[in-house]
């Protein structure tokens, strides 16, 4: 700024001069701020809106190929304190999920957090009895099965209920499942459309079992071994394809971790972890 301005002493506005050198003055600082205001604004200013249009969409593509490319980490369970509920999942009462606490919970049925060298997972425990804890799809995670048609998850059988067979309604109890509800037609009579994968005490594993719109896919089985962990990976729309012959919806409602063991009046204690959402293979 030139040191002219800087020197202006400003004269009592009853002096017409002094009013005239004032008006010179703040034309002359407004002058030189002036481009001051425009250098500063330059940077956005000289984007046009249609560039700017072009940068948000190419960085909105990035970030969708971004979450279409990597997995979707529903629980690890690495972040709880051991003994404690796993909160991120909810408890089940007349349809609606709501909050986990330990009033759902009892000396016969429990869900909680356990950790072994070092690696946190959640332990169903059931005496005959059934117990689960939940997420809905677009509250609790996110899943769009036409980006991730892949669920994965680790299972332990630490103890499967005895004598137990899913194709057999009296028997019918899962040490271990993961449940999804992808759907529920019908106005007054509400019928949803299940796929309730299970670590099955008896049967081999890739056998379906139907309960009307329930279909139980043996994922694994104590035929090929029990109590070490396991790794399973199935591509839910293949599968739905599979048991009701027609295209996975696109957001399922609802994810489930499950274990029952009421019909045989049996124990069940099953361990899950990384329960994952995979991208297309
Ligand atoms: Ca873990
Ligand atoms: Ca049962």
């Amino acid at each position: 700024m030139p040191s002219s301005v800087r020197h202006i002493t400003p004269k009592p506005l009853s002096s017409g001069a002094g009013s005239f050198l004032v008006v010179i003055a703040v034309w002359i600082v407004a002058g030189l701020l002036l481009p001051l205001n425009v250098a500063a604004q330059t940077p956005v200013s000289n984007v046009s809106i249609e560039e700017r249009v072009s940068i948000e969409e190419r960085k909105t593509a990035e970030d969708g190929h971004t979450m279409a490319n990597s997995r979707i980490v529903i629980d690890d369970f690495e972040s709880y304190e051991e003994g404690a509920l796993p909160t991120k999942w909810r408890a089940q009462r007349d349809g609606r999920l709501v909050p986990l606490t330990e009033s759902f919970f009892d000396d016969r049925e429990r869900f909680d957090v356990r950790r072994e060298r070092g690696n946190g997972f959640t332990r169903a425990f059931a005496d005959g009895e059934a117990v689960h804890i939940n997420m809905d799809n677009g509250t609790d995670f996110n899943w769009d099965t036409s980006s991730h048609p892949v669920l994965a998850w680790d299972w332990r059988a630490v103890r499967l209920p005895e004598g137990s067979r899913e194709d057999q309604e009296k028997l019918n109890d899962s040490g271990a499942g993961v449940y999804i509800v992808f759907s529920i037609d019908g106005v007054l009579i509400k019928r949803p459309k299940i796929i309730k994968y299970v670590y099955s005490a008896s049967l081999p594993v890739e056998t379906v079992v139907t309960y009307g719109k329930l279909k139980v896919i043996v994922a694994a089985s104590a035929l090929d071994g029990s109590g070490s962990w396991q790794r399973v990976e199935r591509d839910v729309v293949e599968d739905y394809r599979k048991v009701f012959g027609e295209d996975a919806p696109k957001r399922p409602l609802r994810l489930r971790l499950w274990a029952d063991s009421d019909n045989t009046n049996t124990v069940a204690i099953a361990d899950f972890d990384n329960i994952l959402l995979l991208p297309a293979r």
